[in-house]
């Protein structure tokens, strides 16, 4: 079944969801899906984003005068019980919370993301429709690429998140196909006097304090460690990881992961630039030590490891260094400043 036909047959309630604290791909692909269910004349839709939408995708919709849409971030702040759900920009249950249980309990599931999706074994949905594709730079792509009749008479504020997601997930076109290109050419049709604001808009942002805080102490308590030529470096901070962990990587570090403490969970992110190892793999075995859920692809994994009498961050930064260690088959040596 095409996408469009099964966002057709979805029963209402639906609820849309995103990966938490969402980047411009899963806002982006929340609202586009918004967009063709009310196109298909659906009405009662509710949109939710545990955590919130993250700072980046709220500091560029400041900066165009874009409004920023309302969502739901906690789970208890749903009061219907949705009897449908589309997932986007999401590889695996760890990444949407509490929200897990609301997906559980639906009739109906359409799940598109660009990572390869890991379903847990317990998940019993009637109609369960996965759309993955690996080789498009983002959900967003995957969405216009399905359901081109969007890109008519686009609005403002959808081409800007759009153009942002594919930007962004393709590292900055690095990743790109040539179905990427014609969908870009679309949206900057629609902006073209805008394009250059939109471009810097996105990448020339002005770093809050609380991040660079975050990611000064990131640094001081990095430890790393070598095997062969690459390095593998391992941190931890209480918020702000992805950027400390892209930090680490533009330092040099082969792999960065950062762990972090949150009010009911761990979390594990790992990002990578080798292709012989799995982020995903690494991130779903230390996660399996503590009960805990692990997914994502092989440059970019992240676990939620749920709050245990046993469990440090200390213990998981072991972890790390040791599963990596096994799934290399090689001793990782620390590396000491002197
Ligand atoms: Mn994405």
């Amino acid at each position: 079944m095409s996408l469009r036909e099964l966002l057709k047959s979805v029963p209402e309630p639906v609820i849309i969801i995103a990966h938490r604290n969402t980047d411009f791909d899963g806002y982006a692909s929340l609202l586009l899906i918004e967009k063709a269910l009310t196109d298909l004349g659906k009405r009662d839709l509710i949109l939710a984003v545990p955590e919130g939408v993250s700072r980046p995708v709220r500091d560029l919709l400041r900066r165009l005068n874009i409004p920023e849409r309302r969502v739901i971030e906690k789970a208890e702040g749903i009061t219907v019980r949705p009897r449908s759900c589309v997932l986007v920009d999401t590889s695996s249950l760890s990444q949407v919370g509490e929200f897990a249980n609301i997906i559980r309990e639906v009739e109906n599931l359409v799940w598109i993301d660009h990572h390869s999706i890991r379903v847990s074994n317990n998940m019993q949905i009637r109609n369960m429709h996965i759309i993955s594709d690996r080789n498009a730079t983002s959900t967003c792509e995957i969405i216009l690429r399905e359901l081109p009749e969007l890109l008519e008479n686009m609005s403002i504020e959808l081409t800007v998140l759009s153009i942002a997601a594919i930007f962004v997930d393709s590292r900055r076109l690095a990743k790109a196909s040539s179905t990427t290109f014609q969908i870009l050419s679309r949206l900057v049709k629609n902006v073209e006097n805008m394009y250059e604001k939109i471009i810097s808009a996105i990448f020339q942002r002005e770093m809050p304090f609380d991040e660079k805080m975050a990611r000064i102490k990131g640094m001081l308590r990095t430890e790393a460690y070598r095997f062969n030529n690459n390095i593998l470096c391992v941190s931890h901070v209480s918020a702000h990881e992805a950027s400390l962990a892209r930090l680490l990587l533009d330092a040099g570090c082969d792999i960065a992961v950062v762990v972090s403490e949150h009010e009911s969970e761990f979390r594990i992110i790992a990002r990578s630039r080798l292709d012989n190892v799995s982020m995903a793999e690494l991130c779903q075995r230390v996660a399996s030590r503590y009960m805990g859920q692990g997914g994502g692809h092989d440059r970019a994994g992240a676990a939620a490891i749920p709050k245990s009498g046993d469990v440090r961050l200390r213990r998981l930064m072991r972890d790390v260094v040791r599963v990596l260690s096994e799934m290399l088959n090689q001793r990782l040596r620390k590396v000491r400043p002197r």
